[in-house]
């Protein structure tokens, strides 16, 4: 493209953008204002999955679900320690607006090819209060609340689905490292007694995690599994790093934390959920979590035992559906637990370290063990590290002309 053609394109992008805002993309969500007290005093333990990381062998260079017998972070947990299993702001946009054929618009400006773009929402940046002062996971870090500025970026109004991802491996012939390493960990109750009968060991702290040889995002439960009647569920068992690579694939990227938080809190400063406080608003179901009696009894009162598709229950003010339950999803920024309370403007996070944010929960998260199925909570893995509970969404920059 010439230079002139590349100064007509960054002049009228705005425009564009702004005409698809302006008309039937726009979606005109109604944000539900609940207030509720919240219960601070029902204990969270171990078994969000943070425990579920690769362990890396220094001896031999192998990588795999072994024994690292580290100690974990909360009460007895183990990190990945695998014991005998005994059983076994811009002036032209909209705050929000939907863009439907974002990579058909944006293509002069990305380096990756045909589009993969999905469903995206435009979200105005501006400053949010990150964090809280109101502690759940006292140890996740969720605390201190900040004063944070993010720019204007896309994000996915989806969690990537299985027809996605399949799109990027029949496209690039991908290998995820659950395939490599030849195992990933499976939740215990959806593993079949065949497949169960050949397991020998299970995560400490976390008896329900299994690891499943030969289980990878096309068979999440173990071989004699697949993903046929779940094109429009997550994907699982990818680890950050093939969500990096399915994200550069797709001309976008992983979202930073604090990106991801302010989409999942759409507006509403210091609330729990991305739609308000009380988490059943009118009784009814807005995110695909556990009910019953964690890990024994899973009712399923909100329609789901396992993943649910991509655009089940409403979104949120922004758009975003599935912000929080449904799989962990991913973030760009390493883990550290402690935060300067400084302004920060569009933070990246550590520049270094050894785990990833993780953020909004899963659908076996479930108050009395696991209460982070909300914007402030956050957790970690490894960047090589998969389960069945584990996904991610993408994000894009606004472009721009070096
Ligand atoms: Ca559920
Ligand atoms: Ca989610």
């Amino acid at each position: 493209m010439d230079q002139l053609g590349t100064l007509f394109i960054l002049l009228t992008l705005p425009n564009y953008l702004k005409l698809l805002c302006n008309n039937d993309n726009i979606l005109n969500f109604p944000i539900v204002f609940a207030e509720a007290s919240v219960d601070n005093s029902e204990s969270v333990g171990c078994g969000c999955g943070s425990n579920l990381n690769r362990n890396k062998h220094s001896d031999n260079g192998e990588n795999s679900l072994g024994n690292s017998g580290t100690e974990g972070k909360y009460g007895s947990c183990k990190t990945n320690r695998l014991i005998p299993n005994e059983k076994v702001e811009s002036s032209f946009f909209s705050d929000v607006c939907f863009v439907s054929s974002f990579r058909t618009i944006l293509k002069p400006f990305l380096k990756q090819r045909q589009s993969r773009g999905e469903k995206m929402v435009f979200i105005k940046g501006k400053q949010f209060f990150m964090g809280t002062d109101e502690p759940i996971v006292t140890a996740d870090g969720e605390s201190p609340e900040r004063t944070v500025k993010v720019d204007n970026f896309f994000m996915d109004a989806y969690e990537v689905n299985n027809a996605q991802f399949k799109q990027f491996v029949d496209d690039t012939n991908y290998i995820t490292e659950a395939e490599r390493f030849g195992d990933s960990f499976v939740f215990e109750p959806l593993i079949s007694e065949k497949v169960k009968s050949s397991i020998t060991q299970a995560v400490a702290g976390a008896p329900w995690w299994l690891p499943v040889k030969a289980s990878s995002w096309r068979n999440p439960e173990g071989p004699d599994s697949n993903i046929e009647d779940r094109m429009n569920h997550p994907v699982v068992h990818v680890s950050w790093n093939d969500a990096v690579a399915f994200c550069a694939w797709a001309g976008k990227r992983l979202p930073t934390e604090a990106e991801w938080e302010f989409a999942c809190r759409s507006s509403l400063d210091r609330r729990l959920f991305p739609w308000g406080n009380k988490m059943m608003p009118n009784d009814k179901h807005r995110m695909n979590i556990w009910q019953g009696e964690f890990p024994l009894n899973n009712t399923a009162l909100d329609g789901f035992v396992s993943t649910a598709p991509v655009d089940q229950f409403p979104s949120n003010s922004f758009g975003l559906h599935n912000m929080v339950g449904n799989v962990w999803e991913r973030t760009s920024a390493w883990w550290a637990v402690r935060h300067t309370k400084k302004y920060l403007d569009n933070p990246k996070g550590p520049t270094s370290g050894t785990e990833k944010v993780k953020k909004g929960g899963s659908y076996l998260c479930h108050k009395s063990y696991c209460y982070r199925y909300r914007c402030a909570a956050r957790s970690q893995n490894t960047p090589d590290s998969s389960a069945g509970n584990l996904g991610f969404r993408c994000a894009a920059s606004i472009p721009t002309i070096d």
